[in-house]
């Protein structure tokens, strides 16, 4: 298993799956060309070097784990696994996974070069603006920021975006209020104090995933991410905010997050991962930076938001994560579960049991399905991985007068762009999902007419035997 960023970097590098790109300009080239790849068949990981206005060494690395095999690889899994296969197995892993507490170290490497006082500048590091009409440089697109309660001493470590403002100044944006960072900071506000935060920009993968997770209220993102590697996370305190700090960690900024009552800044906009603006740019938190740590040649993680679908995961993680609710709320037989459409479309396959079944399934993925408005279940011959399969049986089994049905007021967010600007003026957040059953209808599904195509094994028998002439 990969030790920390550098060492994945190298895995990806043997995966052959590794693009080194010099001379970009962080201002839309490194954004531009990241999206290109995202959305090429092979979907490469790119190390951009020799940024124009940065000295040689002063990297960005995109799209990490932006397929199958790389977000495969940062879980601790077979990157060769087909994907469903792999999904089930992080299911499974993440079903057994024990929180691994993080262990001190004397040294860290992101204390080789230190910058304090007047010295801080955030603009030495080549933060990109990605997308065109964003309100500025985003050095925080895959950063995790770091905050420790100041009633139970609990450390999160989550994925927040951050925005460049000043020589030491950069906001901080929590979605909504129910963000463990935003609960977090708000205690120290209402005592009137200032938050104590750190930001890692270039960190472990698996702790990139942990930031990501839904994890409950309490628990530790660094325990989720040395569960995931089968070894703790190595940590160092911050020299100023004493927060514990990856020791392996590429950049690291320590200041505090100044009350919302003293300032804010105009936060965005940033282009979304629904592949749209959401919102005009809103008053932020603001982040005094007064140290600025960094390795040696250091390499920032970018993990931009882009027009599905691509995303920041080749591995549907959410969609395991319904996939394990189902199984815990009894649905039995689900064969699998993904989504698409960078998460706004959730697919469900299981073998019929009963009348229902397919409905019960649905219904329990919908109500998991953050901002999906389609939720669709197929039978267990469907590979729900596979959008032209899906589209395939949503297409034939599917009867839209009988199959389609509408559940309104339903789990969306402030991102969806469809709401109405009235209404989101309102406060809306919710929408309406359709669940689209796509499966063989249950009382006649025995005289449903045969399939003509090969079954998924007969297939791989042929490709098996005949592959080699079949590719030329
Ligand atoms: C690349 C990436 C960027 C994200 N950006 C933000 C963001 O700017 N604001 C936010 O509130 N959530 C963002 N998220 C989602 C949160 O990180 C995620 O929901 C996490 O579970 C929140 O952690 P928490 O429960 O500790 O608050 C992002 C996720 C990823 C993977
Ligand atoms: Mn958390």
């Amino acid at each position: 298993m990969y030790k920390d960023l550098r060492e994945f970097i190298d895995c990806i590098d043997q995966l052959g799956a590794l693009r080194r790109i010099q001379g970009a300009d962080p201002r839309f080239e490194i954004g531009g060309i990241t999206e290109v790849a995202a959305g090429s068949p092979d979907c490469p990981a790119l190390l951009f070097d020799s940024i124009i206005g940065f000295p040689n060494g002063f990297r960005v690395f995109s799209n990490a784990t932006t397929d199958v095999k790389r977000a495969a690889l940062a879980l601790g899994l077979d990157p060769m696994l087909r994907p469903l296969d792999a999904l089930k197995a992080w299911m499974d892993k993440r079903k057994s996974l024990r929180p691994l507490a993080p262990v001190s170290v004397g040294s860290a490497a992101f204390l080789q070069n230190s910058l304090v006082g007047a010295d801080v500048d955030v603009a030495r590091f080549p933060a990109p603006v990605w997308h065109r009409h964003d309100g500025g440089p985003f050095i925080g697109s895959g950063s995790i920021v770091i905050m420790r309660d100041p009633d139970t001493g609990w450390i999160n470590a989550s994925i927040y975006r951050v925005q460049v403002h000043g020589p030491h100044k950069v906001t901080v944006q929590f979605d909504h209020g129910g963000r463990h960072g935003a609960i977090i900071a708000k205690k120290y506000w209402d005592r009137g104090q200032s938050c104590p935060v750190a930001i890692l920009h270039g960190e472990d993968p698996a702790l990139f995933i942990a930031g990501f997770e839904y994890l409950p209220h309490g628990s530790s993102e660094y325990e989720f991410a040395g569960a995931i590697k089968g070894a703790p996370i190595e940590i160092c305190s911050g020299p100023q905010t004493g927060l514990p700090l990856p020791a392996h960690a590429e950049i690291v900024f320590e200041g505090r997050l100044v009350p919302m009552s003293e300032a804010t800044l105009p936060e965005g906009p940033f282009g979304e991962f629904t592949g749209y603006y959401a919102a005009e740019a809103r008053p932020g938190p603001v982040m005094e930076v007064t140290a600025i740590h960094h390795r040696n040649d250091p390499i920032l993680l970018g993990s931009p938001p882009m027009k599905p679908p691509r995303f920041h995961f080749g591995l549907p993680f959410r969609a395991a994560t319904i996939w394990s609710e189902l199984e815990s709320s009894g649905v039995t037989d689900v064969v699998g579960a993904w989504q698409h459409v960078s998460q706004l479309m959730t697919v469900v396959a299981l073998r019929q049991r009963y009348d229902g079944h397919a409905k019960r399934a649905a219904l329990v993925a919908a109500a998991h399905s953050y901002m999906a408005r389609l939720v669709v279940v197929v039978d267990e011959d469907i590979d729900p991985s596979n959008l032209a399969d899906v589209m395939w049986a949503v297409a034939t089994r599917c009867e839209p007068a009988d199959g389609i049905d509408i559940v309104r007021n339903a789990w969306s967010s402030a991102l969806d762009p469809r709401i109405p600007p009235d209404q989101k003026d309102r406060g809306v957040t919710s929408h309406s999902k359709a669940i689209i059953d796509a499966c063989k209808p249950f009382p006649w599904r025995d005289r449903f007419p045969k399939a003509s195509a090969l079954s998924a094994e007969e297939a791989r028998q042929i490709e098996e035997k005949w592959g080699n002439q079949i590719r030329g």
